[in-house]
C-alpha cells in the first residue's frame, strides 16, 4: 500500500529520535508512551554500543525517560536509566531486556510491562510508577513464552483485564506463532478466565505473527493497535493494523483493519539494525481532539511519529478496511 494511503501519516521531520540523541547508543527505539503532567512521555528502549555501566552492573539495554512539551522535541534522561538490570530478582535472572515497554495508566498509577529474556525464555514483568523517577517491580505476570501482556486502563465487570500473545510453535515448525488472548484478574497478579481472541493470518500483512498494545477506550469500543509480521522471500516485514473490541465484553471483536494503518516505506524504516520494521508498543489518544499519536520504532534503530484521526481508525475497523 502506498504510504499516503495509510491512515497514520508520518511526521515530515521523522525520525524524531535517533542514536545521535543518546551518546554511546546504537539504537533508540520501540518506546512505551503516555501523557504525564501535561507532557508527552516516552520510555525509550536503548541498545548500547558497549556495556552501559550503572550502579556497578554492566548491561547492553536500558530504558530511559524522554519528555516533550510539543510531542516532537524530546529531552532524554541519558544519565539515569528508569529500568535496568540489577542484582535483585527478577532482573538478575531476566537478563537485560528492558525494551518494548507497554504503559497503561490505571487510576493514578502507571503500570509498565516489559519482557524478561534469558535462558528461562521470555516472560512478562509488571512494574509501576507514579512519578517516572522510581520504577517499582510488582511481579512476573506471564510464563514463557509470553513476553508482553497489555493491560486495559480500567476494570471490566469488576476485574482487571489484559490481552496477551502466548507463543506456540507453528505446525510447520518454521516460525513461532501466537494468538491473542484475553484474561482477567482481581489484583493484576493472578490471571485467569483465559479466552482466545484473534489468530494471525487473516490478512497478508499479518501472515505469521500478531502482537497487541494497551487498549484505548473510545465510544465505539476498545481500540487496540497491533503489529503484524509477514514473511516473504527477503525475510520479515513488520507493519501495524488495528482491531476494535466490544466495551463491555472485550472477547467480542467488533471489527478489524484488513489493510495496514502503517507499514515500512521510508528509508529510515529500512536502513537500520533490523530493516523492514515499523513496530509499536502503544499510542497516545485524545478523543476530544479526535487525534491519535503513535511513537513507533523504525528498523529497530530510530523513533518515528505518525498521527491520525481516532474516528477514522475506528471506522476502518468497523468497515473492515
Ligand atoms: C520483535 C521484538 C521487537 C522488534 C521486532 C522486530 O519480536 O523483538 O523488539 O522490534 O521483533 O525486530
Amino acid at each position: 500500500m502506498l504510504a499516503e494511503e495509510n491512515i497514520l501519516k508520518r511526521y515530515p521531520g521523522n525520525p524524531i529520535i535517533t542514536p545521535k540523541d543518546f551518546p554511546g547508543s546504537k539504537a533508540v527505539f520501540n518506546p512505551g508512551q503516555t501523557m504525564f503532567n501535561g507532557k508527552t512521555l516516552l520510555l525509550v528502549s536503548v541498545l548500547h554500543n558497549k556495556p552501559y555501566c550503572y550502579k556497578g552492573v554492566r548491561q547492553m539495554t536500558t530504558t530511559h525517560v524522554a519528555v516533550s512539551d510539543d510531542g516532537i522535541h524530546f529531552d532524554i534522561n541519558t544519565e539515569e536509566p528508569f529500568i535496568y538490570k540489577n542484582e535483585n530478582e527478577p532482573y538478575k535472572t531476566a537478563g537485560d531486556q528492558a525494551i518494548d515497554l507497554r504503559v497503561t495508566k490505571i487510576g493514578d498509577t502507571y503500570y509498565i510491562i516489559h519482557p524478561g529474556c534469558g535462558s528461562w525464555g521470555t516472560f512478562g514483568i509488571l512494574g509501576k510508577t507514579t512519578d517516572f523517577k522510581k520504577h517499582e517491580y510488582v511481579n512476573i505476570i506471564s510464563l514463557p513464552d509470553n513476553r508482553l501482556p497489555c493491560l486495559f486502563p480500567e476494570k471490566i465487570n469488576g476485574l482487571y483485564a489484559r490481552i496477551d500473545r502466548p507463543y506456540r510453535v507453528a505446525p510447520n515448525q518454521l516460525h513461532y506463532m501466537g494468538n491473542i488472548w484475553v484474561s482477567y484478574s482481581p489484583d493484576l497478579i493472578y490471571w485467569g478466565n483465559h479466552r482466545p481472541l484473534l489468530k494471525p493470518g487473516y490478512s497478508h500483512w499479518c501472515g505469521t505473527k500478531i502482537g497487541p498494545t494497551p487498549p484505548i477506550k473510545t465510544k465505539e469500543g476498545w481500540l487496540v493497535l497491533i503489529h503484524g509480521v509477514e514473511e516473504n522471500s527477503s525475510g520479515h516485514r513488520y507493519s501495524i493494523g488495528a482491531i476494535l473490541l466490544d466495551l463491555e465484553n472485550p472477547e467480542i471483536i467488533r471489527g478489524k483493519t484488513y489493510s495496514t494503518i502503517l507499514e515500512p516505506y521510508e528509508p529510515y524504516e529500512f536502513n537500520g539494525i533490523v530493516p523492514n520494521v515499523v513496530f509499536i508498543c502503544g499510542a497516545i489518544a485524545d478523543e476530544t481532539k479526535d487525534e491519535i499519536r503513535v511513537y513507533y520504532g523504525c528498523a529497530d534503530t530510530y523513533i518515528g511519529l505518525a498521527t491520525g484521526r481516532l474516528s477514522e481508525l475506528v471506522d476502518a475497523c468497523l468497515k473492515g478496511q
